[in-house]
């Protein structure tokens, strides 16, 4: 837990967008905005950038908390948070994915522990038998290797008993799986101790590997909790098969652009700097073509 990892400005300034932009909630609870094309978030989806919403969605660009801007572009490489970053993944590690997550009084109500051990938690798991061991920990001569860190910043206070993450402290290093009766609690009574609850205030962020057990415990605070994902990986490591192209979110500093980089064994280097570039170039060309030839079939 990185205490007040956000100055009070940069809360509220997320929380009058989230209040501003974030419309149509889904009435089941649990939902991931994303951004459509009247520059309004929508209810459900897209962000965690793992699969295609809807036909226009394009590769590379596919919705994320970055097309927002401003303060969301800055949690990329925010300085409370990159030194813990560097420490855990190696420098040149890369942003994988990102979303926003509210739980509230009606969302979802399942504790659902996934995660945990060396190759994730076993071939029942949430996180699935075929993430290849993505979600892997260890420690070696010094060394922290991590195959998925998450930095959830939260934008509102969760008090102890509202809900929130939980996990089960060391599992990141178990061998073998969690059991099964642990995984799942429909109620907050039903949470084995073994869990931690862990309430925190908003500008707080929360830092933890995807090896270690974790989930979002049913939520009973009376306001909502509004929590930022923004999931990094070394930089050889992708978890999402949608990557970032840095051209589509303004201006950037160098090191965050190097953060929106696809994996590669050889992190920052001359040739895949080149190989993306030309990429970007090619999508862009794609794009332009495309406007063309809408621009003439409107006018055939
Ligand atoms: O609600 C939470 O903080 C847990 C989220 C979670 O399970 C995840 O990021 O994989």
């Amino acid at each position: 837990m990185v205490k007040n990892a956000l100055t009070s400005d940069e809360v509220a300034s997320m929380n009058a967008f989230v209040d501003e932009h974030v419309t149509g909630r889904k009435e089941s609870g649990t939902y991931h905005p994303r951004q459509t094309s009247d520059n309004k978030v929508g209810s459900f989806a897209g962000s965690d950038r793992t699969r295609f919403t809807d036909g226009d969605d394009r590769a590379w660009s596919s919705a994320s908390l970055l097309s927002w801007g401003g303060p969301f572009i800055d949690l990329i490489d925010h300085p409370s948070i990159a030194p813990y970053l560097e420490e855990v993944l190696q420098p040149g590690y890369r942003l994988d994915h990102d979303y926003l997550k509210i739980d509230n009084k009606v969302a979802d109500r399942l504790l659902y522990l996934h995660g945990g051990g060396q190759g994730a938690g076993g071939p029942t798991d949430l996180v699935g038998p075929t993430d290849g061991g993505q979600c892997y920990y260890r420690y070696n001569n010094g060394k922290f290797y991590s195959g998925l860190i998450a930095v959830a910043y939260e934008l509102r206070d969760v008090q102890e008993g509202d809900g929130g993450f939980a996990c089960v402290p060391g599992s990141h290093k178990a061998n073998i799986e969690l059991p099964q009766n642990w995984k799942k609690s429909e109620t907050q009574d039903e949470i084995p101790e073994v869990v931690d609850r862990v309430s925190a205030n908003a500008g707080d962020a929360i830092i933890f590997t995807e090896a270690c057990a974790h989930g979002t415990i049913p939520w009973q605070g009376d306001r909502e909790r509004r929590t930022l994902f923004y999931k990094y990986t070394p930089h050889a490591v992708a978890w999402s098969p949608c990557y970032y192209n840095a051209d589509h979110y303004g201006d950037l500093t160098d090191r965050q652009r190097n953060m929106l980089m696809p994996p590669s064994a050889y992190g920052a280097n001359t040739t895949r700097d080149e190989i993306w570039k030309r990429a970007q170039e090619e999508q862009a060309e794609l794009l332009r073509l495309r406007e063309e030839v809408e621009a003439l079939r409107a006018s055939a």
